[in-house]
């Protein structure tokens, strides 16, 4: 089961130079996507998780099963254990460019923290990522906002988005709205299948041990992408730029956007045939927390308006909302107002899902041997093919 409806099993001429769309290329231990269901994790429906606890989600990528009350306990203090960082990464990030993208300085980081933080075993140094990911992410923020360091602030024992919020501090944040939505983000947002840019990436790394820090630094730098983990901030763009909730306003929008051959953002998805549950659960949340605010109020117009336009061309298989419809509203909304950053959100969940995928890549799959370095074959031009036709 995944990745939609069938398994290519026969490859010819026409699978050639299409990024391996479709060709399988080995199992997935984590989660799979359905076309109705959207992604699972460990055989749970997304929907079945949004609530939990963050750190529960993060031990059932790496333990396939969910943990006890006494093992979600042990599992946090161990995390917390792990979370402290090295200070001198403060000054590594005093020295980056701000013309950088957030999503450089999350890799320097992510590499710089691989400097001091290697234990010796894949599941350790993926633990200690983890763990340390929401120091980094918030000192990258104040650090990037001219708000100065606070390292000693520090305190992993309050969990891995708590620490966060507390850490950056943001001016005029309701730490338990923040909470809430940041929590939510990241339980939807840590994996999505095997195959995709990104986590593909970081096991290819890793298959050259490379080291977890410098393997996922590669999987960050795929996420970067516009066509890959940037689509959150090219979403809110696009809400902002239609600045009405007005029906017939956002119908001649989307329109005139359809006309000019530019893509309605937050709709659309290359497994799906429903509505991403990962849309619905953030709509729902969206309705309860801010049902007014003007970006959320367009992003209902557009869910309203959109999949009938969209299912006017026959084309498109899938008209409806995807995850990145209403993220980067909900992140506005609780103070993050550069879209800018938004992948950094979406790379620091992905932390857990490609680490496990590592682990498993690495320590489990064949017996525990692990599978070996990656090497797809590419065929010579004008090569005489036998089968290949
Ligand atoms: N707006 C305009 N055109 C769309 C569209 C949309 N929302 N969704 C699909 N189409 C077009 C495709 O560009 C394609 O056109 P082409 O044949 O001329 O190249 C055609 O319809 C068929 O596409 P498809 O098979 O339905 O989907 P796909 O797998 O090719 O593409 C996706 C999927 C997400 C890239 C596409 O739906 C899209 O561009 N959506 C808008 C951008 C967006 O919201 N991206 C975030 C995706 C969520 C995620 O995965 N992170």
């Amino acid at each position: 089961m995944g990745d939609g409806d069938e398994i290519l099993l026969e490859l010819t001429k026409k699978h050639l130079n299409i990024g391996l769309r479709g060709v399988p290329v080995g199992t997935c231990r984590t989660s799979f996507v359905t076309p109705e269901q959207g992604v699972h994790y460990c055989g749970y429906p997304i929907k079945d998780l949004a609530e939990l606890r963050a750190e529960d989600v993060v031990y059932l990528l790496f333990h396939k099963e969910l943990p006890t009350i006494d093992q979600s306990e042990a599992f946090r203090r161990e995390l917390s254990k792990r979370g402290a960082i090295n200070p001198a990464i403060v000054d590594v990030l005093h020295t980056l460019p701000m013309e950088g993208h957030p999503m450089q300085w999350l890799s320097v980081g992510i590499e710089t923290l691989g400097m001091y933080s290697q234990e010796g075993d894949w599941r350790s140094n993926a633990l200690n990522l983890v763990a340390q990911m929401p120091t980094l992410m918030a000192l990258i923020m104040r650090i990037r906002e001219g708000r100065g360091a606070n390292l000693e602030a520090s305190q992993p024992e309050l969990g891995l988005i708590r620490n966060f919020v507390n850490l950056l501090n943001l001016p005029g944040a309701d730490h338990e709205i923040m909470s809430k939505i940041l929590s939510t983000f990241f339980v939807l947002h840590m994996d999505h299948g095997g195959g995709n840019l990104s986590t593909f990436t970081g096991k290819a790394v890793a298959s050259g041990h490379a080291g977890l820090h410098s393997s996922m630094v590669a999987a960050m730098n795929a996420l970067s992408g516009p066509l890959h983990g940037r689509a959150n901030q090219a979403t809110l763009e696009f809400i902002k730029s239609i600045g009405s909730d007005d029906e017939e306003d956002v119908e001649k929008f989307v329109r005139a956007e359809l006309m000019a051959k530019r893509p309605i953002f937050g709709f659309g998805h290359a497994v799906l045939r429903k509505e991403d549950p990962r849309a619905t659960i953030q709509l729902k949340l969206a309705q309860k927390i801010c049902p007014n605010d003007k970006n959320i109020r367009i992003v209902q117009t557009l869910n309203k308006v959109v999949p009938s336009i969209l299912g006017e061309i026959p084309k498109i298989t899938n008209p409806n909302a995807n995850v990145d419809l209403v993220s980067g509203s909900l992140l506005n909304f609780i103070g993050f107002t550069k879209p800018e950053y938004y992948t950094t959100f979406f790379g620091w969940a992905r932390t857990a899902g490609i680490g496990a995928q590592i682990v498993d890549e690495r320590m489990v799959l064949r017996d525990g041997k692990g599978v070996p370095i990656y090497r797809p074959k590419y065929i010579a031009e004008g090569q005489k093919l036998r089968r290949l036709d």
